[in-house]
């Protein structure tokens, strides 16, 4: 029994050598609303493709886990609705029961490391929640960067979360946060965390070789790429502060917690931003589907 069903273009390229970029699901189905996340998943494709690359989306479908979805799977999956949301815990029950779900960056992660897939774009990653020193939230999305050897583009640490901590704990697991192109960590929708990156890359070749290196020297895991938004799309960090604030206060007030937490604190901003925390979203999605494309393309033209 095959582990993963692949659509027939990343079949294709990974076969021929073509720089294939993975794509996660868990965006589409609880990170934004509908007919939006429906869009954003094709142009986002379609980004990768104009750059050269195959895009390949991951989810789990009648418990297949199909890497690379043709353009119905991408619609039912926009359309449907209490998709369960799959993380590293939840990846293998799903399939084994036959089910239906989305993969996190984690559970991405791990499917795209077994189908041969080097590179990932989405949009933000899970961190340490605010408050996490008593409510212990702490996504495993950071663990799997620590283990899968998968390199995933993101737009920084979404202002949701407690920065300085994600960036200490992902310290502590060894996992490299590279700023591409400036100093300072992004902050999802805003180009400035307020804190300094670990590292920092200027060149989609760069951050390649140094994935190579790390697999090289037998480290285990990958790398984070925090890729700035756009800066005509960005929403500046005193405009959003007291939103996030807001947002924490009434998912608290709400008992809102574990795997519902950021889909509430998504849709919150959204309605307090009044759409603007989409359109953001949407820009630094697209801007990081052409950065994964580029660093595969480069992967792909390294020698071995
Ligand atoms: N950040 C976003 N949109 C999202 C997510 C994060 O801006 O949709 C999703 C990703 O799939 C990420 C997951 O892997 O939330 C993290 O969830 P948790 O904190 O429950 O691990
Ligand atoms: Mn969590």
């Amino acid at each position: 029994m095959s582990l993963f069903t692949l659509s027939a273009p990343v079949a294709d390229a990974l076969a021929n050598g073509t720089p294939v970029v993975a794509l996660e699901s868990t965006i589409i189905t609880h990170g934004m609303p509908w007919p939006q996340n429906l869009e954003m998943a094709r142009r986002v494709e379609d980004t990768v493709r104009a750059e050269g690359a195959v895009p390949a989306t991951i989810a789990v479908l009648d418990g297949r886990l199909c890497v690379g979805l043709d353009d119905a799977q991408l619609e039912a999956l926009a359309q449907a609705r209490n998709v369960a949301k799959l993380s590293r815990a939840d990846l293998a029950v799903c399939m084994a029961e036959g089910g239906t779900g989305a993969t996190t960056v984690a559970a991405t992660m791990i499917a795209a490391a077994r189908a041969g897939i080097a590179t990932f774009a989405t949009g933000g990653i899970g961190g340490v929640h605010r408050g996490a020193e008593s409510n212990f939230d702490i996504s495993a999305d950071l663990q799997e960067l620590a283990q899968t050897p998968v390199t995933v583009v993101c737009a920084g640490a979404k202002a949701i979360l407690d920065l300085p901590k994600t960036l200490e704990v992902l310290e502590t697991l060894g996992v490299p946060v590279i700023a591409y192109g400036q100093d300072q960590l992004p902050a999802f929708w805003s180009r400035d965390a307020g804190l300094r990156a670990p590292l920092r890359m200027d060149t989609p070749g760069q951050i390649a070789r140094a994935q190579a290196m790390r697999v090289a020297l037998d480290l285990p895991g990958g790398q984070l790429v925090a890729n700035p938004i756009p800066a005509e799309a960005e929403i500046p960090r005193e405009v959003l502060a007291p939103v996030v604030a807001r947002a924490t206060a009434d998912a608290e007030s709400h008992g809102i917690r574990g795997k519902q937490l950021t889909p509430y604190l998504l849709q919150r901003i959204f309605e307090l931003t009044e759409g603007r925390s989409l359109d953001a979203n949407i820009a630094l999605v697209l801007n990081n589907a052409r950065l994964g494309a580029r660093i595969a393309t480069e992967m792909s033209a390294l020698p071995g």
